[in-house]
């Protein structure tokens, strides 16, 4: 029974990293499945331990890796490990405040910091780098498997940050920090998920491979790398994106189509380059009334088009899990967004808007889930405490709610309909950062702080 419990927890760690969670609480989580097996052993040789630290029980990472067995999961305390790590089964390897792994040039060039060779491996909470620094010759992480969760890690200084061989597959690569390497992210396989990561000032951001159909990229933030993303492949979905100052922004392959939006309302990505205007709304952009996305498509190609280019960029906010499901609260705007709160108990969101005078808009994607929990369905919009005329569209997911305001400053609440100001007022006064559901940290998908 007991070893089922620890299953169990890792089991609901895993999920925990998936459902996009702060490293903190994925820390704590994995703590209490040790508390459970020191209560069982009573400290037995790590080889039969099913949490494995580093240095504690073996002072380097592969050291532990080689005495763990498939599902264990291997904890590295902070500090900076010179080593060329090698996982070759099914663990979960989890950094505690951001260990660096740093790797060495040994004299060819492509040597991986990180090799991940069997399915279903995690690594998050690490920073990657290499020793060469630039220009960068060797790589990050090679992958050649499946089913592996890459998240919440900073890589920097490599050849190649993240880097799939052929047929990899289901691949979940979220919430990382990438910047200042050759590549950035290297996809080759089908059905990888690339979302929530910082990718800038790389040679290449991103690179879909020949052959390499059917993956998503979602709601990453690609700036200033030499190329935003390149693909070699067709069949591809890529949306909410924002391609912000790369010297190029996108290149694809003569012939290759690819998918550029998620239909109306959800939209597109955000061209920092493309200057659509937005007086109209509606699936055909024909009908009287701005609504956040530009009225006319962005052209890449002759085979690939975003329909529904975000007028402003796009900031993704972690609500949360509610009834099993994790939420992000998405805000489109030509504002800097800050200090976004969603205060479950006092049924509010509330946010701030900043920007250089003129009029500034935000669109903001609100799952349906929440709207029903937090408002039943009926929500209004205050500014600085007044009400504020909206737009808002709805479809099976989420509700899309527009409206614009003067610069430079504004606070903005959503709150329900059905209640009076009252709320409103509580929510103004009470400004403790314990209201917050989930507090800002280095891996907030928030692009106003990149
Ligand atoms: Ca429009």
């Amino acid at each position: 029974m007991k070893r089922k419990a620890i299953l169990s927890g890792l089991v609901l760690t895993f999920l925990t990293v998936l459902s996009g969670m702060k490293l903190v609480a994925f820390v704590f989580a994995v703590l209490d499945v040790v508390t459970i097996q020191e209560g069982k052993s009573g400290g037995l040789a790590a080889s039969t331990l099913d949490v494995i630290w580093v240095p504690d029980n073996y002072t380097t990472i592969q050291a532990a890796i080689n005495a763990a067995n498939s599902g264990d999961t291997v904890i590295v305390r902070n500090g900076t490990y010179l080593e060329h790590v090698h996982v070759n089964k099914t663990l979960k390897l989890i950094g505690e405040n951001f260990p660096i792994i740093r790797g060495r040039h040994l004299g060819f060039w492509g040597q991986p910091t990180l090799v991940v060779e069997a399915d279903n491996i995690t690594i998050s909470g690490f920073e990657i780098q290499h020793e060469t620094g630039r220009p960068e010759r060797d790589l990050g992480i090679s992958m050649s498997s499946s089913y592996n969760n890459i998240s919440n890690n900073i890589i920097r200084y490599t050849l190649g940050a993240i880097s799939m061989n052929s047929g990899c597959w289901y691949n979940v690569i979220a919430n990382n920090i990438i910047e200042q390497n050759g590549g950035g992210i290297g996809v080759a396989g089908s059905f990888n998920l690339i979302i929530g990561n910082f990718i800038s000032n790389n040679s290449n951001g991103v690179g879909v491979g020949v052959g390499s159909p059917r993956n998503s990229l979602i709601s990453n933030t690609i700036s200033k790398n030499s190329r935003g993303i390149v693909i070699w492949a067709g069949d591809n979905v890529i949306y909410h994106n924002n391609f912000v100052n790369n010297t190029g922004q996108v290149a694809v392959d003569e012939g290759l189509v690819n998918v550029w939006d998620s239909g109306y309302p959800s939209g597109g990505n955000y061209w920092s380059h493309y200057n659509g205007v937005d007086f109209n709304s509606g699936p055909y952009q024909n009908e009287t009334g701005s609504d956040g996305i530009s009225d006319s498509a962005y052209v890449i190609d002759a085979n690939n088009t975003d329909r529904y280019p975000l007028i402003g960029p796009i900031s993704v906010f972690d609500v949360g899990v509610w009834n099993g499901t994790a939420y992000n609260v998405d805000v489109v705007s030509n504002s800097t967004v800050s200090n976004f709160q969603l205060n479950a108990s006092q049924k509010v969101i509330g946010f701030n808007v900043t920007g250089e005078g003129g009029l500034g808009f935000c669109r903001v994607t609100i799952p349906n889930a929440i709207i029903q929990d937090l408002w039943r369905g009926n929500y209004t919009v205050f500014l600085n405490g007044e009400p504020l005329p909206f737009r808002n569209w709805t479809n099976a997911e989420n509700a899309y709610i527009y409206f614009t305001y003067e610069h430079p400053e504004q606070k903005i609440t959503i709150i329900p309909e059905f209640q009076s100001a009252i709320i409103l007022a509580l929510f103004i006064v009470i400004t403790t950062p314990t209201i917050i559901l989930h507090a800002p940290s280095l891996m907030k998908k928030n692009y106003a702080d990149y």
